[in-house]
């Protein structure tokens, strides 16, 4: 959004997208580059502006769910190779082959399907195998060997492999090991039955981070190139410093002293205790404040204040410690002074994680963007 006119925003420092994968590049092996995961409008980031940083950051692919999102990237201008994650239809083949994206091959039956299209070019696909996600991809030795004859067609350029592992952000790497190992057990099948290179990526944030070592060419850097840890256990090994990319901003649009025993918000489910500085925030659960989040706080002036009373589509009220004026600035993620409220605040109050946090802003909230490439 270039212009805009509302008093809420979320503010995105790219500089900290750039510090985190300059930071990621210094823990990996030499030989280890970087896809910069942007899929859900790059978590919430914006995925233009966070595929333009991180490319200029040194990542050099891009990885996303849908093609969708794949094409917005092209369409926007950006050259650098994308990956489809996810699920693309074999009939949709044909725009990804115009596009020059890459898509994710593991049915036996979508191969045979994007066999009988007659392809202007080929597409260029990555097999993903499913070494213990139980998400999508090819489980079985059988399974691969069926698959890989149907693969030597001018239709296909297979040009990388990759897994995606369960439990990388955990502590016990009982089940990561059994994954890596049996990915090097494919592997091993897959080079007695095939001649050309590969590329083969398959770390996460927390695997890449952990486990730099165990790296292959490439890692799938998301939730850690916007500066967040992917779990407690993660947080706490800090085996990179981060810096938070997103903050979320607002401005006080009414304030007002109320006397004791006044009702605040639908349902009238507060009441005041006593007399009380209550201020009013252009914010609601259509921005993605959820109306869970009553309870949690916000910063003004860099005190914390109370989310008081039901939380509306537009607007949510709080208890001001002190009084306070119209247009001050409310921070809901991010520093004020020397308070902080992190997204992992957020997320804990809402019992889920910062991802969700994250891809929750909606689109009806501004993003800015402070050096921009
Ligand atoms: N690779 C794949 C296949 C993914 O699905 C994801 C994230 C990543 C890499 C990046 O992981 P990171 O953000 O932990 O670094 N996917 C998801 C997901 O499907 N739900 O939460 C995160």
């Amino acid at each position: 959004m270039e212009k805009f006119y509302r008093d809420s925003w979320v503010e995105i420092q790219l500089e900290n997208i750039i510090y985190n994968i300059q930071q990621l590049k210094k823990r990996l092996n030499k030989e280890t580059e970087i896809y910069a995961v942007v899929k859900a409008n790059a978590y919430g980031h914006g995925d233009i502006e966070v595929a333009r940083s991180a490319l200029a950051a040194g990542a050099k692919r891009l990885a996303v769910a849908t093609l969708d999102e794949a094409v917005r990237l092209r369409e926007c201008g950006v050259e650098a190779p994308i990956l489809v994650m996810g699920w693309v239809r074999p009939e949709h083949v044909y725009a990804a082959a115009d596009y020059g994206i890459t898509v994710t091959c593991y049915q036996k039956e979508w191969v045979e399907e994007v066999l009988s299209l007659s392809l202007p070019k080929p597409v260029t696909i990555h097999l993903k195998w499913d070494t213990g996600m139980g998400r999508i991809g090819i489980r079985k030795k059988e399974e691969l060997l069926d698959i890989l004859p149907l693969l030597k067609n001018k239709n296909f350029h297979l040009e990388g492999i990759f897994t995606h592992f369960a439990t990388a952000d955990e502590i016990s790497t009982e089940h990561f090991d059994n994954q890596r190992a049996y990915f090097e057990e494919l592997l091993h099948l897959f080079r007695a039955n095939w001649d050309g290179e590969v590329v083969l990526h398959t770390g996460n944030s927390a695997a890449s981070m952990r486990f730099p070592e165990k790296m292959f060419d490439y890692v799938r850097f998301g939730i850690s190139m916007y500066g967040l840890y992917p779990s407690g256990v993660v947080k706490k090994e800090k085996p990179i410093n981060l810096k938070p990319a997103l903050s979320l901003h607002s401005r006080l649009i009414h304030v007002k002293k109320v006397d004791k025993g006044t009702p605040v918000s639908y349902g009238a489910t507060y009441i005041t205790e006593r007399e009380e500085w209550i201020g009013t925030v252009p914010l609601g659960y259509a921005d993605g404040i959820r109306r869970a989040l009553q309870g949690a706080e916000v910063l003004v002036n860099g005190k914390r204040c109370e989310i008081v009373g039901r939380i509306c589509m537009d607007q949510f009220m709080i208890r001001l410690q002190e009084q306070a004026g119209v247009g001050d600035k409310v921070t809901l993620i991010g520093t004020q002074h020397e308070e902080t409220i992190e997204m992992d605040e957020l997320a804990e109050k809402l019992s889920t994680i910062n991802y969700e946090i994250a891809c929750m802003i909606s689109s009806r909230v501004p993003r800015i963007y402070i050096d921009k490439v």
